[in-house]
């Protein structure tokens, strides 16, 4: 099976490799996909070398197979490729149960739950059957299809932190989004040259004939036999069944975060779910901050952020993805690895993300959102962007009325969009050495007893703090009710290791010599009163918080010492004219029976998941806590 010895070449000489040769290639990576077209039996393999014309062919393709369609509401449509993909409705999101971290000690990958626990930090599979689930699925899955191959680098060429990777895929809405969320082409095979790579084999697969969900050849795939699999000792890949974001998008989750944050742990830095911002203040000093928030729970719309408050300007460097390392001078600094947006479409508008309206009408490939009939965009959110006399296409291809039951987008419909259209990119977005971060924050969806804003008051309470994140349930993955789940550094379903030791290594950056360790927040836009409504106005407000963080870092007298941790002194918020009145004393109380419920849920969360994974530090940080609690 593993044919990376044979330079012969055998299966490659036998089909149309359609634009290269073997000898032009590095020979690791003709070793790759001999492997892989041996093993999937393609009808032809095309090496992407990220040209327009590539990208011009593989659209019209997409379009004549009804994949994706354009949308003349926009002036130009063609030229500036603005599309509507629609995928199968069994294939609408990011599917963890069937995700899969493959070691050969079960506990390198997983803390052991205690005994009869089902554990939820992640999902552990033996190589052995990691290499059943392929020859089960994979042999001649490609047969009569295209086999892309992706070169492609996670982070700016070049760039010390860089890693290049191959994505062989056969889908052309893959390789259309690939080249939107990363870098790819043939420069990126020189500058491999004959290295390692992080290797990536992706098919939207075959049912099998006795399949019962419903395939339109215009979205293949295998809902049923979905399954996405890692094996961080070999840097390898491999994704079946889903053509869906996460699933598909290779570099994305699987490569940039359970892969990279492997690789991060081996090589003393972080890979992390932080979007990565630059803020500038009124006195015109500029600052960068990364931030952690669940999946769907605000970070494209905290990178891109208008402020409210004058004088600040907030520019973006990233909205999902942070890699991060201390440089010789102790600095921690940070890369985005991605090169385009793949955001929440639905919620987005004028007054909540102007700057996100701005770079999506371009070089846009929309997936999932609603249609109207004068070929535009439609989504929860838009109601007052489109006239009433517009009828309205769900994602699912049917009419839909205002007022239905049912979403017009789904939920976890997305835009794909190169960074390079957003109107407020950082400058130094793309610096090789990364911007450097003096803020980390960390935030959830939480509706009740979790104030807007709290410091911790030290990098190992802050570890803590990140350890104990929770978050109401989204529609980015397969979890359908609204329920508060557990979501540790809002890596919960991305941590490529054992989340004791990923703590472990967190609390050991304490120990980087000179680190100036950046300071550490946790937010909470989401806190409801008891009729169900946001106290807090949110969006382009949020940079009062900012504000205030920014001011307490600077040294100003503004925060108290609380249960919880640093709370901000009555009267040190800026609220000039904010739009709405809120209840700053609801906004920020720390009601006992909720907290106490709170330490109960992290105390049997962390004995039943992470057992004696869970470093001493972070138990007497819990202690701590609960000792706090009982003096409420
Ligand atoms: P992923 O791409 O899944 O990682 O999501 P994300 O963290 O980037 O979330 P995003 O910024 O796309 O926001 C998700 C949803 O939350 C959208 O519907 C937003 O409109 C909404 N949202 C973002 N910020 C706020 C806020 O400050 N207040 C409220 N009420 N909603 C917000
Ligand atoms: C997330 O779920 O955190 C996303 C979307 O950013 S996906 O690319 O599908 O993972
Ligand atoms: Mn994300």
């Amino acid at each position: 099976k593993n044919l990376s010895t044979n330079n012969n070449y055998e299966y490659i000489r036998k089909i149309p490799l359609l634009n290269s040769s073997t000898e032009s290639l590095p020979s690791k990576v003709c070793s790759y996909i001999e492997e892989c077209a041996s093993l999937c039996c393609p009808k032809d393999i095309y090496i992407c070398d990220g040209s327009d014309t590539e990208y011009e062919h593989l659209l019209n393709f997409l379009e004549k197979n009804g994949t994706i369609s354009p949308l003349p509401k926009y002036e130009n449509c063609y030229d500036f490729n603005i599309w509507l993909a629609r995928t199968n409705p069994a294939d609408v999101a990011r599917v963890e149960k069937r995700t899969f971290i493959s070691t050969e000690c079960k506990r390198d990958t997983i803390p052991i739950p205690r005994e009869g626990v089902i554990g939820e930090l992640g999902n552990w599979i033996s190589p052995g059957d990691m290499d059943k689930a392929i020859l089960e699925r994979f042999p001649g899955c490609m047969k009569d299809r295209t086999m892309y191959v992706i070169p492609f680098s996670m982070g700016p060429v070049g760039s010390p932190f860089s890693k290049i990777g191959i994505e062989i895929t056969d889908s052309a809405y893959v390789v259309c989004c690939m080249r939107i969320m990363t870098r790819i082409g043939k420069n990126i095979l020189e500058t491999l040259g004959n290295d390692d790579f992080v290797k990536c084999l992706h098919s939207v697969g075959v049912p099998k004939s006795d399949s019962k969900v419903e395939i339109n050849s215009s979205w293949p795939c295998d809902p049923e036999r979905t399954i996405i699999l890692h094996r961080p000792d070999k840097n390898e890949i491999v994704s079946y069944g889903s053509g869906y974001g996460g699933n598909s998008l290779l570099g994305k989750k699987c490569f940039a975060l359970r892969i990279g944050s492997t690789i991060a742990k081996n090589e003393g830095w972080l890979a992390e779910h932080m979007l990565i911002l630059a803020i500038t203040d009124p006195k015109g000093r500029k600052r960068y901050i990364t931030a952690a928030f669940p999946s769907a729970c605000g970070k494209t719309n905290l990178a891109m952020l208008k402020p409210t408050l004058p004088g600040y300007k907030i520019e973006c460097v990233g909205d999902d993805i942070a890699w991060m390392r201390f440089d010789q001078e102790g600095r921690l600094r940070a890369i985005n690895p991605e090169n385009g947006f793949f955001g929440v479409a639905p919620g987005t508008n004028c007054i909540t993300n102007p700057n996100a309206m701005k770079t999506i009408f371009k070089n846009t490939i929309f997936t999932n959102v609603a249609a109207t009939s004068d070929g535009g965009v439609f989504w929860e959110g838009m109601e007052e962007e489109i006239s009433d006399d517009v009828e309205i296409t769900d994602w699912r291809g049917k009419k839909w009325t205002r007022g239905s039951k049912t979403p017009a987008a789904h939920p976890n419909s997305r835009f794909c969009t190169p960074i390079k259209e957003c109107p407020v990119i950082d400058p130094g977005w793309e610096d090789p050495a990364g911007v450097p971060i003096d803020v980390i924050i960390f935030g959830g969806r939480r509706p009740e007893g979790i104030p807007l804003v709290y410091q911790a008051r030290n990098w190992q309470h802050g570890v803590f703090i990140g350890a104990s994140m929770r978050s109401e349930a989204t529609a980015a993955a397969e979890h359908t009710d609204k329920v508060i789940m557990h979501d540790p550094f809002a890596m919960r379903p991305f941590f490529g290791y054992n989340f004791g030791h990923y703590l472990n290594h967190w609390l050991s950056m304490t120990k980087v010599k000179n680190a100036k360790l950046p300071a550490i927040f946790h937010v909470n836009w989401f806190r409801k009163n008891a009729d169900g409504q946001y106290l807090w106005p949110g969006f382009g407000d949020n940079s009062r918080v900012l504000d205030w963080i920014l001011r307490k870092i600077d040294g100003e007298n503004i925060a108290v010492d609380s249960t919880v941790g640093l709370l901000p002194k009555s009267e040190s918020f800026n609220l000039e004219n904010l739009s709405k009145d809120v209840n700053m004393e609801e906004l920020f109380s720390l009601p006992k029976s909720f907290w106490e419920k709170e330490v109960r849920h992290l105390r049997e969360y962390f004995d039943m998941q992470v057992g004696d994974d869970l470093p001493t530090d972070i138990r007497e940080e819990l202690e701590l806590l609960a000792c706090n609690v009982d003096k409420l």
